[in-house]
């Protein structure tokens, strides 16, 4: 790390130069070091396995740019308060090119630096990227302006016994090829030591998972799966930000990941999740509160919705959904041509068929399952001025549920969000406006 030879051109080194030199880059070094082990306290806590990589890499790079930072600033200081001019000396300074050993020192010191630094970086960036052992997966979803996980949860670990042919009909078809079945919510759920997958995907445009705790950011690119290999090290509730500007409400885009003890501790939790999954109230208007209350869908980031203000519906981005029911039974139902049922329908379900005045195509296309966006239009129809639902929503005979052993009416939020195959649709569902 040496500066060496910054002698004048016009004699040999003699050995003060040589000393101070040695003395020169033993501090830069010292300073480097410094520089290197004080910054990172400004960070995160080190929450995961790869945060103790990235960060020790990034102190490698701080030593090195530290050092260097102190010669080139150092070179500057000394030069002004040396070779300052004296009063009335309005001279040139001397004309001097071409010294072969300094530009080969400092082409040949830059490149070995480059190249050091390249080997490392690859190492920790190629030990991010492969799979680790014993990977459970989690699905993430990023739409304008939450983010959603999905859980595959095995049968094996709910405590009680199920008899499968009395669950709903989209239950068991979940359950049809691994005996496991999907969970959401909008907090990702990990536990310490156990190393998952995050499989990645927008409904809209490009988000980026940003977990500063862990180190680790990765783009959500449509039309494309990306993922990213994490393992928590360290129990706690870690925030989650979007990196990528994505449009009004960015700023909204936040999240948590709560790191559970151990895994006890997060099949506690799973199981609950499963329960409301496996046990969905019978109502479908109960059940569309759930899922909206869940917050696993971004509606609350663009609509306000007075009957949901404590789940923070307050978006301002789409139509206020206040009345509803009303406006969907008069001018919605009359300029589309369909029945206020079938308009919710469409307005949830395929958004970009028919716009509500005043507004462009933003709403994105969430792929809810069939029968959860009935249970939404059978919720929706309840938010009328008198608090009556003005219009019948009929439930497609697929997402009828009778009311089974443990299906009481669920009182809190929910996250009944099954991202499976969804049921067909009924005929008359799948009517559009036509646009
Ligand atoms: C990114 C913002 C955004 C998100 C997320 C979003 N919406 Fe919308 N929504 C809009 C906009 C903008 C419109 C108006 C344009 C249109 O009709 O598609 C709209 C329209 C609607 C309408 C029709 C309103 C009317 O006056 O006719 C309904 C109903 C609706 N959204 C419900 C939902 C539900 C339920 C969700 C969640 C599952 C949701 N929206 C998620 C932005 C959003
Ligand atoms: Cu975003």
């Amino acid at each position: 790390m040496s500066s060496t030879n910054v002698s004048s051109p016009r004699g040999g080194i003699s050995s003060t130069t040589i000393l101070i030199i040695v003395v020169v880059g033993i501090l830069l070094i010292i300073g480097g070091v410094l520089i290197g082990q004080l910054t990172p306290s400004l960070l995160p806590t080190q929450a995961s396995a790869e945060a103790r990589q990235i960060d020790d890499l990034f102190q490698v790079m701080l030593v090195i740019g530290g050092a260097i930072f102190l010669l080139v600033q150092g070179l500057l200081v000394f030069s002004i308060w040396r070779f300052r001019a004296k009063p009335g000396d309005t001279s040139d300074g001397i004309h001097m090119h071409g010294n072969t050993s300094l530009e080969i020192t400092w082409t040949v010191i830059p490149a070995i630096i480059v190249v050091f630094l390249t080997v490392i970086a690859w190492q920790v960036w190629a030990n991010l990227n492969t799979p680790r052992g014993d990977e459970m997966t989690v699905h993430v979803t990023g739409a304008r302006f939450n983010w959603a996980f999905t859980y595959s949860a095995p049968l094996s670990i709910f405590p009680d016994a199920v008899d499968v042919s009395t669950l709903p009909a989209s239950v068991q078809e979940d359950l049809q090829d691994d005996n496991a079945i999907n969970v959401s919510s909008p907090v990702l759920h990990l536990y310490s030591g156990r190393a998952v997958a995050l499989q990645m995907e927008p409904r809209d445009v490009i988000h980026a998972f940003w977990v500063p705790a862990f180190r680790l950011k990765q783009d959500l690119i449509p039309g494309r799966i990306t993922t990213i290999h994490v393992t928590p090290v360290q129990e706690g509730t870690f925030p989650i930000k979007c990196a990528e500007l994505c449009g009004a409400n960015h700023g909204m885009m936040v999240g948590q990941v709560i790191v559970h003890a151990d895994e006890t501790a997060y099949n506690t939790w799973l199981v609950e999740e499963m329960r409301k999954v496996i046990y969905p109230p019978a109502d479908p208007v109960v059940r569309g509160r759930n899922i909206l209350s869940s917050n696993v869908y971004p509606c609350y980031t663009c609509h306000v919705l007075d009957d949901l203000a404590e789940f923070t519906w307050t978006g301002n981005v789409g139509p206020n959904l206040n009345g509803i029911a009303d406006r969907a039974a008069t001018s919605r139902a009359s300029t589309t041509g369909l029945t206020p049922a079938e308009y919710l329908y469409t307005a949830v379900h395929e958004p970009g068929a028919y716009l509500a005045p005043g507004y462009g195509n933003l709403m994105p296309q969430l792929n809810i399952p069939e029968c959860d966006s009935w249970a939404i239009v059978a919720y929706l129809a309840t938010q009328s001025a008198s608090g009556e639902a003005p219009f019948e929503v009929d439930q497609p005979p697929q997402c009828v549920i009778t009311a089974g052993p443990g299906s009481a009416p669920a009182a809190e939020a929910t996250s009944e969000a099954t991202p499976a195959v969804a049921a067909p649709a009924e005929a008359t569902a799948e009517a559009t406006a036509g646009s």
